[in-house]
């Protein structure tokens, strides 16, 4: 068996998010520029993969919207190496067509592949007085929100997929979304080695505890045997966020920091960039004897064949 300190560890960077609003951090990249710009910078701080959301440039909420995709996934391209994942969660009351459509247009080496629906609530975040009133209906408005990912939509999603010949990174939020996943397999739609990431500290799902994840990962091996997937921890919220970092690290898995899931670098510091959580991630991954693989690498551990968009040089 390979020992954990030789298992060189990837960081994903998800750098804007689709669940949070400008007024709760100003480090939040909101223009495609923006976003492009923390995204090359979160690469050079070593994060191999770059999970995108993106935002109506004007006011920072959250859209789907394949144009302001397209610009953003072109922009990082010319720009650097990173894996370039963008979601597929969608906007509220998006059909799963529409959602998927940045995966059979842009045809992207990676994309997100929610594995449930569940209760997504951020009403409980701080209003801030620098929030405009959209903001504050919007956090309000989750008291209200299912995210949906039904047996339906999921079956359409991974059509979408082996189409596009995009690799699924599949987000479990909750145990019963492996349960879900393992049904995708039976059915023959989906295929191993499955990349899983642990997406805890979601109101609505499982908590950013060390105990959700190991019980989440030992569920995922019984059901798929170790060797059939790679995994990673996302914990959302501060300190969860390192909390799981450190979790994974010293479990052999890999891990995602970046201002989608927490905007805190310490107890009493709010981020300043993405580029910092992951600088953070990577002093925790040396002190636990760690070595980063760079996106070159965490292709050859992912499958991935490269990007297959042009790239300079
Ligand atoms: N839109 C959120 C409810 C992902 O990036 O794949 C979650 C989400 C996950 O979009
Ligand atoms: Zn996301």
């Amino acid at each position: 068996m390979t020992a954990v300190s030789d298992k060189p560890v990837f960081c994903s960077c998800a750098l804007t998010g689709g669940m949070s609003v400008p007024g709760q951090n100003p480090a939040i990249p909101m223009t495609p520029a923006e976003i492009v710009d923390s995204g090359v910078a979160a690469h050079a701080a070593g994060a191999a993969i770059l999970h995108i959301h993106v935002r109506e440039p004007e006011t920072g909420r959250p859209v789907s919207d394949l144009g302001l995709f397209r610009e953003v996934l072109a922009g990082l391209g010319e720009r650097c190496d990173a894996i370039l994942q963008p979601t597929t969660g969608g906007g509220v009351g998006m059909t799963i067509d529409e959602r998927g459509r940045v995966v059979s247009e842009c045809r992207p080496e990676m994309a997100t592949f929610n594995c449930g629906s569940f209760n997504f609530g951020i009403f409980k975040v701080r209003h801030r007085p620098e929030m405009a009133g959209w903001e504050t209906e919007y956090l309000e408005s989750t008291r209200d929100y299912v995210f949906r990912n039904t047996f339906a939509d999921m079956h359409r999603l991974a059509e979408l997929f082996r189409e596009a010949g995009t690799k699924p990174e599949y987000e479990v939020y909750d145990v019963g979304h492996l349960y879900n996943l393992h049904h995708l397999a039976e059915e023959g739609l989906v295929d191993p080695p499955f990349h899983v990431q642990f997406v805890l500290g979601v109101l609505g799902a499982g908590a950013a505890t060390i105990e959700q994840l190991v019980h989440m990962r030992r569920t995922a091996v019984s059901l798929f045997g170790e060797d059939a997937f790679t995994w990673s921890a996302a914990g959302v919220g501060y300190p969860g966020e390192f909390h799981l970092a450190a979790t994974a690290l010293m479990l052999g898995g890999h891990v995602r920091v970046g201002l989608e899931d927490n905007l805190r670098v310490s107890e009493d510091r709010r981020a300043s960039s993405n580029a910092e959580l992951v600088e953070k991630a990577f002093a925790l991954a040396a002190l636990l004897d760690r070595e980063p693989a760079p996106a070159g690498e965490a292709r050859e551990i992912l499958g991935l064949a490269g990007p297959r968009v042009a790239r300079p040089g």
